[in-house]
């Protein structure tokens, strides 16, 4: 899946290496293709190492993910995972244990070393911009060098764009937390595709709530000869921009903790895989919306599907699928067709279902979202739940107790000048306006268990006001009491009235039996506001139930016809349907399940997974047999229990005491071959019909069940027709 190519080499002699990712590397493929790099500046390795990671990832799960799969049979990527080798060595050799501050790479200019090759790329009309995103001093770390271009490795980045038919790129570095877009030059407009750019970091930043926005709305200056200016518009692409974007990965500064190296890949790896996928086609959900927040065991619902095509290109043959492993749900329509969806043409679909009215509260029913390209490969997945019940509430706070449940660092406490529900609520600063370089969280003291309840929803209320794109109110939670954090929802600017908040967290809890959930406010050096007010906290807990508890009962019966009364035995086994019918009329059917009867024990077992516990008739049907109820009144039907029934015991065990006595058995009638409920003139006619032309095999003529119709079979449809036999129902 992989092969290494060298792009060029540098003033050191280092070659800068690049590596193909794609199903049979050999050769260029033709597919979406897509180029990453990192390490531009020296001091900045996790760019690097978030980059390695997906590699392996995609190259690990190719068997297993249908992401990774697709990526690697549909696009063409390639790595460069040290574009700046002369100043990573630089670092090395000064700090070889890790801490290297060199950014530039190590071109000697007379006096100093090195240019910032993120300063160094054209067109001149970037590089030379009147703003001050770059400098011209040799000693700065910020040197742009003596044209744009003057680098030889941004040559090489030049070239190997220029040489292939790349559609998106990612040049990586750290840090902030930022996914950041053209134009990165202090252009008095934005670029043309400013709202698609809006959209790829939007759902960029999806799972790992970066802040995005352009470098001086996000790490605060303009960048004069920045990469991405490039790429985006003035490379020898013609017909179209390629999407470039510079992720800025952690928090902690250009050298990580070793503990963090993991985490903040993780939280890149969506990011990577989404750059990858807007190369080609993409279909992608705007939003996915249930209709009501919990449902009732017996009620209906829609889950309301709205997708886009994201990618570059036009996807084909698109599949939109939703389905349950389930069997409490009930989806009657599953998937919907679309031939095609071009560049940024979106759609919807409602899918309805239809919950059992035997599900127990407080479960949770997954729905499987999955978004399909060409027929069959997942480009999309995702699993939401359908609820019912309140949940458990594991944790619940209104505000009106105290602040004894959280742990604040820095002034959070209960105040009653705003509320949702009377008189209180929490909030960062009550005493006026939070403060600049503010870093203030409400921590949960005591770790929650939901070990035996995964399924989890945070519930709140809440308000706020802060700089809108500075200051920021993260929803974080932890599933290790504590020790590392992960971004479930992050707030930012104006929003005064009170709003509820439901965020699924299952896949941030982790099935821990040590959740703490944190509330915190960041704000940068400057521009200040009231805060962030939050009421009514809860932890609402489901069961995740895939498959569902099955009903048994254990039902015992024969069929006249197939009755050996001389050998106490059935001719053959055979299958039959049972159904359990409402005792009251019109007696609907609320269940039903097929078996088979053992011609031995005269006995099958069903299994029954929708009926709620109750009274219910039990109705048998056989393929050449008599309707028949069981006896008055209903059998006591325990969901989740066991039950038997033996119709063969008594004749009034059926309903009207409608069997027949063979032997020592009490038989259900056979002859009904046309299943019309009576047995009369046109069994009869049907039976003799296929004896007259020696029809055998599996067929409902054939009563006794040796293969054939003969008049051996004719003989019960004489019987029972002559004594004018039919079903007996209530
Ligand atoms: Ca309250
Ligand atoms: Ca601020
Ligand atoms: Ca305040
Ligand atoms: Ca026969
Ligand atoms: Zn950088």
């Amino acid at each position: 899946l992989t092969v290494h190519i060298c792009l060029f080499s540098t003033v050191e002699h280092r070659q800068i290496w690049t590596v193909r990712v794609t199903k049979n590397p050999d050769s260029p493929t033709g597919r979406p293709e897509a180029w990453y790099h990192s390490l531009i500046h020296a001091r900045e390795p996790e760019s690097m190492q978030h980059m390695i990671f997906y590699i392996y990832w995609l190259l690990e799960n190719y068997n297993i993910d249908p992401i990774a799969a697709y990526i690697l049979n549909n696009r063409e990527l390639y790595f460069t995972p040290v574009l700046n080798p002369d100043g990573y060595v630089y670092n090395e050799t000064t700090n070889p244990n890790g801490g290297g501050m060199w950014r530039k790479n190590r071109k000697f200019n007379g006096s100093n070393y090195g240019v910032d090759l993120n300063r160094n790329y054209g067109i001149y009309q970037y590089w030379n911009s009147s703003n001050n995103g770059s400098s011209t001093s040799t000693s700065s770390s910020t040197y742009r060098g003596t044209s744009p271009f003057s680098e030889s490795e941004t040559q090489a980045a030049m070239n190997f764009i220029n040489s292939r038919n790349i559609n998106s790129v990612m040049g990586s570095h750290t840090y902030g937390n930022y996914i950041i877009k053209p134009w990165a030059w202090s252009d008095p407009s934005p670029t043309p595709d400013d709202a698609k750019f809006n959209e790829y970091l939007a759902d960029m930043s999806r799972y790992n709530n970066y802040i995005t926005g352009t470098p001086l709305s996000t790490v605060g200056y303009a960048v004069r000869g920045c990469a991405d200016d490039w790429y985006y518009n003035d490379s020898a692409h013609t017909g179209h921009n390629i999407i470039a974007v510079t992720p800025e990965t952690g928090l902690t500064g250009f050298w990580p903790a070793q503990s963090e190296i993991i985490p903040l890949a993780e939280s890149m790896l969506f990011t990577n895989q989404y750059l990858a996928l807007i190369s080609g086609a993409y279909v992608f959900p705007v939003s996915s919306n249930l209709n009501k927040q919990i449902y009732i065991p017996g009620e209906s619902g829609t889950l309301n599907l709205i997708f886009k095509n994201k990618g570059q290109l036009s996807a084909q043959n698109v599949k939109v699928e939703v389905t349950s492993p389930s069997f409490y749900l009930n989806i009657p329509i599953t998937s919907f067709n679309y031939s095609t969806l071009s560049s940024f043409q979106s759609d919807s679909s409602i899918f309805g279902f239809t919950v059992s009215p035997a599900v127990p509260l407080n479960s949770a029913l997954p729905l499987n979202i999955k978004f399909r390209q060409n027929d069959s490969d997942i480009v999309y997945q995702e699993t939401k739940y359908v609820l019912t019940g309140n949940g458990a509430l594991t944790l619940s706070d209104s505000a009106e107790n105290g602040f004894g449940k959280w742990t604040t660092n820095s002034g959070w406490a209960v105040t009653s000048s705003q509320s949702h529900t009377p008189n209180n609520s929490f909030t960062d600063s009550p005493s006026g306006n939070y403060s600049n370089n503010t870093n203030n969280s409400m921590t949960l003291n005591i770790p929650v268990d939901i070990s035996s309840v995964p399924v989890t929803f945070l519930n709140f209320w809440h308000r706020y006001n802060t700089e809108a794109g500075y200051d920021f109110c993260y929803v974080e939670v932890s599933s290790n009491n504590g020790s590392s954090w992960q971004t479930v929802k992050s707030y930012n600017g104006v929003m005064t009235t009170w709003t509820e908040q439901n965020i699924d967290i299952t896949s941030f809890a982790n099935s821990s039996s040590q959740l703490k959930i944190r509330f915190r406010l960041q704000s940068d050096q400057g521009v200040v506001a009231d805060g962030w007010y939050i009421d009514d906290i809860k932890l609402k807990n489901y069961s995740p139930l895939i498959n569902s508890v099955v009903t048994n009962l254990q039902l015992t019966l024969a069929q006249e016809g197939l009755y050996n009364s001389a050998q106490n035995s059935l001719n053959m086994n055979d299958t039959v349907s049972v159904y359990l019918k409402s005792v009251t009329s019109p007696y609907q059917n609320i269940d039903s399940s097929r078996g088979v009867i053992d011609s031995l024990t005269f006995t099958g077992n069903f299994g029954f997974r929708n009926a709620p516990s109750g009274n219910y008739f039990i109705m048998v049907k056989h393929r050449n047999s008599i309707e028949t109820w069981s006896k008055a009144g209903g059998e006591e039907y325990n969901f989740g229990g066991t039950l038997s029934y033996d119709f063969t015991s008594s004749v009034s065990q059926a309903f009207g005491d409608n069997m027949i006595l063979t032997g020592s058995k009490y038989c259900i009638y056979s002859a009904d071959a046309d299943q019309n409920g009576f047995v009369d003139i046109g069994d009869g006619t049907l039976i003799d019909n296929d004896a007259a032309i020696f029809a055998g095999g599996y067929i409902p003529t054939d009563l006794n069940g040796d293969g054939i119709t003969d008049v051996t079979d004719a003989v019960f449809a004489d019987n029972n027709s002559y004594n004018f036999i039919s079903k007996i129902v209530p």
